[in-house]
């Protein structure tokens, strides 16, 4: 299984872009162009739904060594063998999401400020996310954060940082300038005609070494 530490591009199936039958078939497009990490998000699904269809795609990633991460509802996590979860400001607590678990499990937590930051940091946060980094319809509501505070979040704390909201391969290189090693896409990449190659296209940025 891939650490998180060596992950670059966390690609997150919104079920709001994707429709459920799809999702399987996106998630292996997601694995073809070398995502890091996948994280499933359903807003609008019950618990039963996202507990069935997290097995389904659990087996797709686990056999690529993919992780796979729930958002919002850790008891997912106590009923399938899934590597992580992922929690939002008004969400439980990381201690309550470990316990809800019931086993080892990486937990995330979505931040949006420095200040959040550094609390999911030292309330004990595997990683956090970092946005919106630009305005973005999958999160409507927010203000952005906009570039500048990309080096400042990463002087500030050493978990892994995604920055995400509003990153597209068409800002993806600034977005890098700016500071950031990690992103997280959403819309970009589900939107994409072909998933793959966008996916394949923003990891060449992330990682030019290679
Ligand atoms: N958290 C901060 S911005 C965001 C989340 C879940 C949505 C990012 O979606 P997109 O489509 O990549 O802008
Ligand atoms: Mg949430």
């Amino acid at each position: 299984m891939r650490n998180l530490s060596d992950c670059r591009l966390y690609g997150i199936l919104d079920l709001g872009y994707v429709g459920i039958d799809d999702a399987e078939r996106v998630t292996k497009s997601m694995i073809d162009g070398d995502v890091d990490l996948i994280q499933l998000r359903a807003k609008e699904h019950s618990v039963e739904e996202i507990v069935d269809l997290a097995g389904k795609l659990h087996q797709v990633t686990s056999a690529a060594g993919v992780p796979l991460i729930v958002n919002d509802h850790a008891e997912v996590a106590a009923k399938v063998p899934v590597e992580g979860v992922h929690l939002g400001q008004d969400d439980d607590s990381l201690a309550h999401a470990r316990k809800k678990a019931g086993r080892h499990v990486l937990v995330g937590k979505s931040t949006h400020s420095l200040e959040q930051a550094v609390e999911a940091e030292r309330e004990g946060a595997d990683y956090v996310g970092f946005g919106p980094i630009f305005a973005t319809p999958t999160k409507p509501d927010y203000q952005p954060i906009g570039l500048t505070g990309i080096k400042r979040v990463h002087n500030e704390i050493t978990v892994p940082t995604f920055c995400i909201g509003g990153i597209k391969i068409d800002n993806l290189g600034q977005v890098i300038a700016a500071g950031a090693r990690r992103v997280a896409i959403v819309s970009g990449l589900l939107k994409a005609p072909d998933i793959a190659k966008y996916a394949r296209a923003c990891k060449a940025l992330l990682n030019p070494e290679t």
